[in-house]
């Protein structure tokens, strides 16, 4: 035993904080690395977090919202250079490159733990240290999946205990089979010397986001922002969890999940990846158009599903919280997650301040006040031609304020999954639905999906790039084993319950450049054809590319839509899709041997359906 940890950890009023053993070693070896002033262990309570938000407001990391509007919320402003997800900086660094594949950065785990060792060596001087047991998903799960991050950053620890289940019940729980957990350990990379005054947002230019996937561990260095940060969400749910679900046979996934009933009141539910800042959060909160459908939300990220007894696909939610895009969510385009946002308990980061202690952000508003603080802390006016809030601001909120969640969000057995959806954000090409043939031909969809980038990561913006099941940052594996995986996982169904796949679109412009379909509750009317798809209902047309809606079995009622923009929404174009080939076939080639043949076999058929 190393003396800091102990002495410092009775020092604390946590005497003998846990009776796991593996957990006590990690956090003594941690200290003794990162060599922090002091070590706390969260209880995740309430008192907890009233203590450490206020600490944050002196600090001046958080600033406290009008209390009446926006109560026990407060308001983050990042550093400018840590406003996204750090892609280039992410790695997976398995024991054989070959099984990082070509989507992901790799380093050899040696190297890396000897780089990283030195980042860390006394990463923590002048902070206080935060063990953060947490779990994603059920603690009442067959086997719930634990975690813990340590971190020095008292803005992950209030985030974490909105966005997981944190504190000393899953403490308790771990320590009753000494469960395994994912180690994820994150600084911000800003050691304090002695009577050093903190900055506002401590970070590092120097960023690592690392994986260890045979350790199923976690690193995170020098960020204090979102995914790269809250170490829960994207780092364990999606990478270090498919690796997971590769090995035991499930699938982590980056989408919503969603209940709709329908009139008769039959339920059924759906699961849907879009890239980010692409409409997950918007669809799985949707207030739907049509009359008589009902939606509930279960999910607006993160979906982990499985094959049940029956041959069922059934998913749950790991997260326990909302990090949604704070631009475009507003009072007319999504008053589901405004109310949820509305009774308090959120942290925004990097929106706009309204002058009476507010925040807001483009398309929170039809108007747009007259005095803003901008994200920045500039003073703002509709003149300044800039956005007031960064486009990638964030809000987040506890699931359970939302209104319309469904009872079965806390079942740890999920729900069963009737549809699954791919979509993309492309101005062209691609139509507003299309439904596959085949398990084999939905996962080439998904194979084959492409958006346009967007500000949810550092880089270029409205980049077409292929986002393969919109896990393109998030598979811990090599993508052609990902791929293989998802098209054989099939095998475990019964095939009279298998999920129907489809394409989905809604951000294809007319000539004028405006979105050709209204989008948003409009979308629907989509979900709508879907569900009578499986039912057996609503018409179809047979393209080279799968089903789209014949004419007039869209629900259409009560949407201004001219025959124009509906043409532009819907229509398959065979011009653009044989356009669209040479960069679909240079995508396969990337994958090298690792692509299926199955995938092959179907670009094959698409290409020769195309050619007639
Ligand atoms: P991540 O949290 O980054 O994974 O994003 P997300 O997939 O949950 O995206 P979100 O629902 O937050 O939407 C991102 C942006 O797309 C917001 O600015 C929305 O206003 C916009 N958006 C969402 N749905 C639609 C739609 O149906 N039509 C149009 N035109 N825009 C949409
Ligand atoms: C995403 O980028 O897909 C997000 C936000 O959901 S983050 O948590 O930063 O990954
Ligand atoms: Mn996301």
């Amino acid at each position: 035993m190393t003396t800091t940890v102990d002495r410092q950890v009775k020092d604390s009023a946590q005497p003998n904080p846990t009776s796991h053993a593996k957990l006590a070693q990690w956090v003594e070896e941690v200290s003794a690395l990162t060599k922090p002033d002091r070590v706390y262990w969260v209880d995740g309570s309430a008192e907890e977090n009233a203590r450490l938000t206020q600490e944050l407001v002196d600090a001046g990391t958080l600033t406290p919202l009008n209390q009446e509007t926006f109560p026990n919320s407060f308001a983050a402003f990042s550093d400018p250079s840590d406003v996204a997800r750090v892609e280039e900086q992410t790695f997976i660094c398995s024991v054989e490159e070959r099984d990082a594949g070509f989507t992901n950065n790799w380093m050899d785990p040696v190297k890396m733990k000897a780089k990283l060792n030195g980042l860390f060596d006394g990463a923590m001087r002048g902070r206080t240290m935060y063990v953060i047991p947490f779990v994603m998903g059920s603690l009442d799960a067959a086997e719930p999946k634990f975690g813990v991050e340590i971190t020095d950053s008292e803005y992950v620890v209030a985030s974490m205990r909105i966005m997981a289940k944190i504190g000393t019940e899953v403490l308790r729980k771990m320590e009753e089979t000494e469960a395994f957990f994912v180690p994820a350990l994150h600084s911000v990379g800003a050691p304090l010397a002695q009577g050093q005054k903190d900055v506002a947002w401590p970070c590092n230019d120097d960023k690592w986001i690392v994986h260890f996937p045979e350790e199923r561990s976690i690193v995170s260095f020098g960020s204090g922002y979102g995914g790269n940060a809250l170490l829960g969400k994207k780092c364990f749910a999606l990478r270090i969890a498919s690796v997971m679900a590769r090995d035991e046979g499930w699938l982590a996934e980056h989408m919503l999940i969603l209940k709709l009933t329908s009139p008769e009141n039959k339920p059924y539910h759906v699961a849907a990846a879009f890239p980010s800042a692409c409409g997950k959060t918007n669809l799985a909160l949707l207030d739907p158009t049509i009359k008589d459908w009902k939606v509930e939300t279960l999910g607006d990220d993160i979906a982990w599903m499985r094959f049940g007894a029956q041959g069922e696909l059934r998913a749950v939610n790991p997260e326990a919280g909302l990090f949604g895009v704070a631009p475009g969510t507003g009072w007319s385009t999504n008053p589901n997650a405004m109310r949820a946002i509305a009774k308090g308990n959120s942290i925004f980061t990097n929106v706009a301040m309204t002058d009476d202690g507010g925040v807001w952000w483009e398309g929170m508003t039809d108007e747009t006040p007259e005095h803003l603080t901008d994200w920045k802390g500039q003073d703002w006016t509709p003149e300044a031609n800039r956005p007031a809030a960064h486009p990638n601001s964030r809000f987040c909120t506890p699931i359970d304020q939302i209104d319309m969640l469904s009872d079965d969000y806390t079942d740890p057995e999920g729900v069963k999954i009737d549809a699954i959806l791919f979509g993309g954000r492309r101005k062209t090409t691609v139509p507003l639905v299309t439904q596959a043939r085949s398990w084999t031909s939905g996962v080439f969809m998904g194979s084959t999906l492409s958006s346009e980038t967007t500000a949810a990561a550092a880089g270029q913006v409205g980049l077409v790039r292929r986002d393969p099941m919109a896990m393109l940052p998030f598979i811990g594996y090599d993508a052609g084993d990902y791929l293989n995986h998802w098209d054989r996982i099939s095998a475990k169904a019964d095939p009279e319950q298998l999920p129907q796949i489809f394409l989905v679109n809604w951000f294809r412009r007319t000539a004028e450049g405006g979105f050709a379909w209204p989008g948003f509750g409009e979308n629907s009317r989509v979900l709508k054809w879907a569900i009578e798809r499986l039912e057996g209902k609503a018409e179809a047309v047979e393209t080279p590319i799968g089903f789209i809606p014949a004419t007039g079995s869209l629900d259409l009622s009560g949407l201004e839509l001219s025959e124009d923009e509906l043409d532009e929404a819907t229509r398959f174009d065979a011009d653009e899709w044989r356009a669209e080939l040479p960069g679909i076939e240079e995508w396969y080639e990337l994958f090298g041997d690792s692509l299926p043949a199955s995938l092959r076999t179907e670009l094959d058929g698409l290409t020769q359906r195309l050619a007639r």
